[in-house]
């Protein structure tokens, strides 16, 4: 609990600053709660609002608020109803709890008269927005908070360490199941059972991925067919799993049989494990993905898929075919944790590069923020048909190649001033 009570007095104190500087005198968070589909008393899992996830570590506390005012105990208001079709679990005694004044409420006209406050802020999504449209989710705030809230804690690096070691084990499932030659389908249920997650607590869907589809990068299906084994040529997976509400996010590739693919895999994880050493406070993101260009260039050359020099593979944004996507991202209580491009506490926007639209962080980093190093090499065919006839590609190769799909090999990465430390391999 002392890393938790260290994280709540930086959040505090961030908060505090916050609300200084945009002239509010205190604020709300709501967490949300769950609404049903059109025409239907059925509806999607809930996620509660990372704000208040921020504060407070249980995944389940719908319909609650919390309330601070600097200088003074934030209060949450936690919603434990009398109802006999769920289980109301009672949060009031966790260990977390002793940093807040806690006041159940059983019903929402418990709710205090949000109103009855002076110049208050209100964090929350569309369900509920009982302050005016210029208290509620004030952009200059959220900008503030969510540029604190990039930067993580002990705690929250702990968490997120956690979060690796759980996925770690789903990986190692999944890979097993992979080389028994089970279904895509199979594996995904081999992975949430080495996690012991529901789908609904993964922070995102999984993208289990054989042979060719592993090209499509966010590939959401799971084919119940089994290959069969003269058939199973690669294996992608990128999964996660969640540890009090933080997220990991990691990517493996596989090759069935020990061919040129496995080598190819084998030099990818390299230049990625450079990547990751990379990370240290300073460093510009920008220039980190651009030298993963040069890293993917240096691949395309060795296995001759690609016949002109390096440089000019990524001049020519041959490099892009094969790498489409940006090198990571932030994570933390999302998996692509808030605001990327935002490089100071006031909002200001650091947009991608123009040849590079997909990139989701852009700013340089700093101490203890969380990102993922994934760089990636796929056969497209969408994207390979605007080059066909290219005379710098070796089509021959990339037609051998297709069937493999491609390769992401992602980690999760701490930023700091000397070394970084890779949550993903120091378990
Ligand atoms: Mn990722």
């Amino acid at each position: 609990m002392k890393l938790f009570k260290a994280h709540i007095k930086k959040v505090t104190e961030a908060t505090t600053r916050a609300l200084e500087e945009t002239g509010f005198d205190g604020l709300w968070i709501y967490s949300g709660h769950p609404e049903h589909h059109f025409l239907d008393d059925m509806g999607s899992p809930h996620v509660i609002n990372p704000h208040f996830r921020w504060w407070v570590p249980v995944a389940n506390v719908t319909s609650s608020v919390l309330h601070y005012q600097p200088g003074q105990k934030p209060t949450v208001y936690l919603y434990q109803p009398a109802d006999f079709w769920h289980k109301v679990i009672d949060h009031s005694e966790d260990k977390w709890a002793r940093y807040f004044d806690v006041k159940v409420i059983g019903h929402y006209s418990d709710l205090p008269k949000f109103n009855d406050w002076h110049n208050h802020a209100w964090i929350g999504g569309p369900e509920l927005q009982p302050l005016p449209e210029i208290n509620t989710n004030p952009k200059a705030l959220l900008d503030h908070l969510h540029f604190s809230r990039v930067q993580k804690t002990d705690y929250e690096i702990q968490c997120i360490q956690k979060a690796n070691q759980i996925a770690l084990k789903g990986h190692q499932a999944a890979r097993d199941a992979f080389y028994a030659g089970s279904s895509e389908y199979e594996i995904h249920m081999a992975y949430l059972t080495a996690c012991q997650h529901n789908e609904y607590q993964m922070p995102y869907g999984n993208i289990v991925a054989l042979n060719e589809n592993s090209s499509v990068l966010h590939y959401q299906f799971q084919n119940r067919e089994r290959l069969p084994k003269g058939q199973l040529k690669s294996f992608l997976i990128d999964a996660g799993a969640n540890h009090h509400g933080y997220a990991s996010d990691i990517t493996r590739t596989y090759s069935f049989i020990d061919d040129e693919f496995a080598e190819m895999i084998k030099m990818m994880e390299d230049k990625q494990q450079q990547l990751c050493k990379l990370v240290t406070t300073g460093q510009d993101y920008i220039d980190l993905h651009i030298k993963a260009h040069h890293y993917i260039g240096e691949v395309l050359s060795e296995f001759g898929i690609v016949k002109c020099s390096v440089s000019s593979a990524v001049e020519q944004g041959l490099s892009s075919v094969f790498f489409p996507h940006g090198l990571g991202h932030y994570l933390g209580l999302q998996v692509h944790d808030v605001n990327g491009y935002i490089v100071d506490e006031h909002g200001t926007v650091k947009p991608p590069p123009e040849n590079h639209p997909f990139l989701r962080l852009t700013g340089c980093l700093r101490e203890n923020v969380v990102v993922t190093i994934e760089p990636g090499l796929y056969f497209i065919p969408m994207l390979l048909k605007g080059f066909v006839g290219h005379s710098d590609i070796n089509w021959e190769k990339v037609e051998a190649f297709i069937p493999y799909g491609g390769i992401r090999i992602e980690d999760n990465v701490v930023v700091k001033k000397e070394q970084a430390i890779n949550l993903t391999r120091t378990n």
